[in-house]
């Protein structure tokens, strides 16, 4: 039995057919080979070692849709052609990607039996890790992934032999601010829930409500979140991944450290008609270099000066208040956001140590979904321009290769309009004036201000309709997105953009007397420094190159995991949630309608209905359906098309519809080859009768 759920066009038949399968259970529907996935926001029991075993090796379609088969389909490619495969996942923030990446590579290591199982059970372990450092509480969704992954599973004869995780920007503000009812990274309430009170007191540990950089989302519990079981889960992950009881220590110590930064507070001290501040307490000072080991003064001069070397001197410039919070907090994001990127070189080190060549690769792309907050910032537009280049990526596969196929091969095709984001895309990243080049001009302009770049974005996009400006004089621009027009706040926008590491952060941090940190920030210092031969002297000389920005080092990856993308064989996973209230089995009629139009789900069922998924070249397609000439022969002035016109014609002309001869190949409907198959197969065995019988007489 085949599953061609959409088939009638209709907008609405086609939501209603997504309500009534998911009223019946049937979170999974396909459209071709697209899997669509209603978020159910409740476990059903569908993902057992009997559904992995009924799913392997099948065709799409020959078994109820489900994530699964998608995982079948694109393993059994990878094997058969040789080819590497990605899994896109996409849909908005919490439609259900990060739930669907789990439940692909669960099936990828229970397929993989003949596989190595501790590299398959370390590759399933870091996901607990990276979800309790990675994920936080938003109002979107309860375990938000608050950063992007690209996870590449390597095979070997069709066994696991490693992975490799790609990391993209870790949402830096959530670890020194939470909106209401949103929570810092999991991993800190996790770990005040299950710290015994002794462990507590060895890191100066407290609860989480005693913490600023915890409690000001007031929302320290989630419901059905048990916070303690997951540290656990935490540090059982650490230690099938091998991490030392050092290092396990370290991230305790880090993790206390920046809680202790955080409630750190000043006063403001009058000198010389100016605002100075002080610290008000040494007591977190003191634990944050007790925990670090490090100079107490050299972190109490990062927190209230700036240094200057000028000619072997150094100067000490003292901060005013809002200076020294804004190093406190980068005290605090620097170490978390490290020691993430540490992370996962160091799961990358213990799952990615087998020799990766002649190697094919099975990848599932996981980001953060698209964004619609009360307050949307400098994160927002990242977040919201990476879904948008993924629409991008979706809509370069579906509609423009494919109708560019068509008008190569000259076959006649009604055009259909697809919503093309490029001129969105253009709008914000698209140089010269693209919003995020804009800001990272105005980034490298001592005198630029937050306003001054809302300034320059108004002038340089104030006519195209895809950008608008608040009604009010407040410090906002609106970009129309594929997923809908959304209001940015360009307050700290400047601030954020430059927000790499700052070098005063790392070079204290270098000066740790714990080596695991210190390594950390010096890898990464090295990284920062290139060598370069110098012309003049024949000697290598290090050069500092201009630190870059967030965006422009953001956009360089996004672009080069397009790239990776474009490699492999794609499949799209869309995720779709079904109401705004986490709630379960609730569909709502406009909240899914939506996503279907803006993601352009009607026009991709479009395109797969009218156009010809079957290609076949001349000589192949010829070979195979010669029976349905009937014997009569091909004349020597007769060219491959006329030929296979002849094979095609021969089943009447009320089929002329549900076929195209191209320039080079044979373009059908799939119900159409399944017609030619069966008349080929009766002529075939009906000249296989009459040979039978003709021995027969003869005999
Ligand atoms: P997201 O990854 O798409 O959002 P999640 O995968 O975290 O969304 O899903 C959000 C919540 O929906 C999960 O915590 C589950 O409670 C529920 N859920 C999702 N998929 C399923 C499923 N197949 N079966 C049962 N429950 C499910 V974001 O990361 O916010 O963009 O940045
Ligand atoms: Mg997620």
């Amino acid at each position: 039995m085949f599953y061609y759920i959409f088939s009638d066009l209709n907008e609405h038949s086609i939501l209603d057919n997504l309500k009534s399968r998911y009223g019946r259970g049937l979170i999974y529907t396909y459209t071709g080979s697209i899997l669509v996935a209603v978020n159910p926001y409740k476990m059903f029991n569908i993902y057992g070692l009997d559904m992995v075993k009924r799913y392997e090796g099948k065709p799409l379609g020959e078994l109820p849709p489900h994530l699964f088969a998608i995982g079948s389909v694109s393993y059994t490619k990878m094997i058969k052609d040789n080819e590497n495969q990605v899994l896109i996942i996409s849909g908005e923030s919490g439609a259900g990607k990060t739930e669907s990446t789990k439940l692909v590579m669960q099936y990828l290591a229970a397929v993989n039996r003949s596989g190595n199982n501790l590299i398959t059970e370390q590759i399933l372990e870091a996901n607990p890790l990276l979800e309790s450092f990675g994920n936080a509480k938003t109002i979107r969704n309860d375990n938000s992934s608050r950063f992007g992954k690209y996870i590449e599973v390597f095979f070997k004869n069709g066994a696991i032999v490693g992975a490799k995780t790609a990391e993209y920007l870790l949402e830096k503000s959530r670890i020194v601010t939470q909106a209401p009812e949103e929570r810092n990274y999991h991993v800190f309430y996790e770990m005040l829930e299950e710290l015994s009170d002794e462990q507590k007191a060895k890191y100066g540990l407290q609860t989480a409500p005693k913490y600023f950089y915890l409690n000001q989302g007031g929302s320290a519990l989630i419901r059905g979140r048990d916070d303690a079981d997951n540290y656990r889960k935490l540090t059982a992950a650490m230690d099938i991944l091998n991490f030392e009881r050092q290092e396990q220590e370290t991230i305790v110590k880090i993790l206390a450290s920046v809680l202790h930064i955080g409630n750190v507070y000043f006063k403001v001290v009058q000198e010389n008609n100016h605002d100075r501040a002080e610290l008000g307490s040494d007591a977190e000072i003191k634990w944050v270099a007790h925990l670090l080991d490090l100079s107490e003064d050299w972190l109490k001069q990062a927190l209230t000066s700036k240094v200057t070397e000028a000619r072997g001197d150094r100067f000490y410039t003292p901060y005013n208040l809002d200076q020294a919070l804004d190093a406190r907090d980068a005290v605090a994001k620097a170490l978390y956001c490290r020691m993430f990127s540490w992370l996962v070189e160091r799961i990358n080190m213990i799952i990615c140590r087998a020799e990766r060549e002649k190697s094919t690769s099975l990848a599932v792309l996981d980001i953060f979904g698209f964004e619609d907050f009360h307050f949307n910032s400098f994160e927002q537009l990242c977040i919201n321009y990476a879904n948008e280049t993924l629409q991008f990526f979706f809509n370069q596969h579906i509609f423009r290769l494919e109708q560019k196929e068509y008008s190569k091969e000259k076959i006649r095709w009604e055009h259909i309009e697809f919503k093309d984001n490029q001129p969105t895309i253009d709008l914000v990243a698209t140089k010269p004036a693209g919003i995020l080049h804009i800001l990272d001009d105005e980034s490298n302009f001592p005198q630029a201000t937050d306003n001054s770049f809302l300034e320059k974005c108004h002038f340089h996009h104030s006519g195209n309709e895809l950008y608008d400006k608040p009604r009010m004089s407040d410090p906002e621009f609106y970009v129309v997105h594929y997923a809908g027009k959304i209001k940015y706040n360009v307050q700290h926008f400047l601030e954020k953009n430059k927000d790499t590491l700052r070098s005063d952060v790392i070079e204290l941090m270098c000066e740790s007397k714990n080596q695991i940190l210190s390594q950390m920030f010096k890898d990464h210092r090295d990284r920062l420094i290139t060598k370069t031969l110098s012309k003049t002297t024949g000697r290598y000389v290090t050069v500092k190159p201009r630190t870059t920005t967030v965006a422009a080092s953001f956009n360089e990856s996004l672009l080069s995991l397009i790239d990776t993308m474009s490699r492999c064989n794609p499949f799209f996973v869309r995720c779709i949630k079904p109401n705004a209230q986490k709630a379960p089995m609730t569909f709502e009629d406009i909240v899914v309608l939506d996503q279907l139009r803006y993601t352009g789900m009607l026009e991709t069922i479009r395109i797969r209905k009218m156009g010809y998924p079957v290609r076949i070249k001349f000589p192949h397609f010829i070979e195979r359906y010669r029976c349905l000439m009937k014997g009569e022969p091909i004349r020597s002035n007769q060219v491959p098309w006329d030929v296979c016109k002849v094979i095609l014609q021969s089943q009447g002309p009320e089929f002329k519809d549900e076929y195209q001869i191209g320039a080079t190949k044979v373009f059908m409907k799939e119900a159409f080859e399944s017609r030619l198959d069966t008349a080929a197969g009766a002529i075939k065995r009906a000249a296989a009768v009459r040979l039978q019988t003709m021995v027969r007489t003869f005999l």
